[in-house]
């Protein structure tokens, strides 16, 4: 028995639909969730109502525009227990935010001999800007291994990986794994010797209750689209010391305090990072979101897909020859797989007619599945609206597959 209802399905419009004349059962949660009609509405009210520029107008409607946006800030520094809603920027998402640090912290800070310590399981938005940043400064990548199938971190070796790190920036959930991260002593680790510590939560946002603070993080990077808010409007946590020394990321109106001819003074962070027109309504549909997921519980909410995977986990089990990728015990929302015999695509496509959406590929973590040895794996991952009964509809359809290819 779920801690969730599954009457919060009718909270999502887009989960009412048939897809290839079947009910619809959306498995790639990982890759964005759907939206309920909270976020939808608030998103639909604000163009209707209060649409205007933000910062730049005394007229009402840009009064009204610019305390929606300031309150979302507010709301998402309270939902990451930031210590004040100045240490919020706003982004596009978790890769722009992973962007913004490397380019501004990053080239202001790093130079040659300096390293940058990731994990083997990161995302390429936390892998490839890092790089761009060690090409252009003489920086050193290292990472930290990850043991075989089970995909857990081997922290073995932790204090000579992090000698000579500026900054380590590791993903508290596997997009590819379901693996969780222990950030917190991972942090507190990296600080220990003078390192920051970024912390990518485009998983575990939505998924976990957050604190930064009891995290120890200095950047944290998520984005809306993945916890029920729209696509365009993202997270980065700075925190204030470090935004004040950072240098502007794009250039622009709203980022300015004062422009020359030759030069211009900056805005104060976090409006420094944050250069023409913002993604007004995508920040009030985040702030929807976030007043939805408390609603349900973020206790509730992991503690609900955990459950699902583990049983799908099981089902799946039944079927000879299953490698399975990532742990066994503790783990977040996703099962990634591969079956003998079985292409992925060929899975992938074949679910699709009978209505299931699950994800296959190397999810953006292609040094990863290298190191697997699999070009691709299928993933199914879950989240809040989602039913055991969907698990077992997934699973007919899998048997259903693999005796026609097979
Ligand atoms: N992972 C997935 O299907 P953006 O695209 O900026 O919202 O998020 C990028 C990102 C960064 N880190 C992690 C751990 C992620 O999982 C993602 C997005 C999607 O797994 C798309 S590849």
């Amino acid at each position: 028995m779920s801690v969730i209802d599954a009457s919060i399905r009718e909270d999502f419009p887009v989960l009412t639909q048939e897809v290839n004349g079947h009910p619809l059962v959306y498995f790639d949660n990982a890759a964005t969730t759907q939206k309920p009609r909270t976020v939808l509405e608030a998103v639909q009210r604000y163009y209707e109502h209060d649409n205007a520029n933000v910062h730049r107008g005394i007229h009402e409607l840009s009064n009204r525009a610019t305390a929606a946006y300031e309150a979302a800030r507010e709301r998402v520094a309270q939902f990451i227990n930031a210590p004040d809603r100045a240490d919020v920027i706003f982004t596009r998402g978790t890769t722009e935010s992973i962007n913004l640090v490397a380019a501004t912290w990053g080239d202001a800070n790093l130079q040659t001999g300096d390293v940058i310590l990731l994990t083997e399981m990161e995302h390429h938005s936390n892998l490839v800007p890092w790089q761009l940043l060690a090409h252009r400064t003489g920086a050193e990548l290292r990472f930290i291994p990850v043991t075989g199938d089970e995909g857990v971190l081997d922290l073995a070796n932790i204090d000579t990986l992090l000698e000579g790190v500026k900054i380590l920036a590791l993903t508290h959930i596997s997009n590819a794994l379901g693996t969780i991260n222990p950030v917190r002593d991972l942090c507190s680790t990296a600080k220990a010797i003078g390192a920051l510590c970024l912390v990518d939560a485009a998983q575990s946002a939505g998924h976990l209750p957050l604190d930064v603070q009891a995290i120890g993080c200095d950047f944290l990077a998520c984005s809306g689209h993945k916890l029920c808010g729209p696509t365009g409007i993202g997270v980065l946590y700075a925190q204030s010391h470090l935004q004040k020394v950072m240098p502007p990321y794009q250039g622009g109106g709203e980022m300015i305090s004062k422009v020359e001819f030759q030069v211009s003074e900056f805005n104060v962070p976090p409006h420094r990072f944050e250069a023409g027109t913002p993604n007004i309504a995508g920040a009030v549909g985040l702030h929807a979101a976030l007043d939805y997921l408390d609603g349900i519980g973020l206790q509730a909410i992991g503690q609900h897909s955990f459950e699902l995977a583990h049983y799908a986990k099981e089902r799946l089990a039944e079927f000879d020859g299953i490698r399975f990728f990532g742990p066994t015990t503790e783990h977040a929302g996703v099962v990634s797989f591969v079956l003998p015999e079985v292409h992925a695509l060929d899975l992938a496509t074949m679910a699709d007619q009978q209505g299931v959406a699950i994800r296959i590929g190397h999810h953006c973590t292609q040094p990863l599945h290298e190191k697997f040895g699999v070009p691709a794996t299928a993933r199914a991952s879950f989240y809040c609206y989602n039913t055991r009964d969907e698990v077992d509809f997934f699973i007919e359809v899998m048997q259903k597959i693999i005796k026609l290819i097979r």
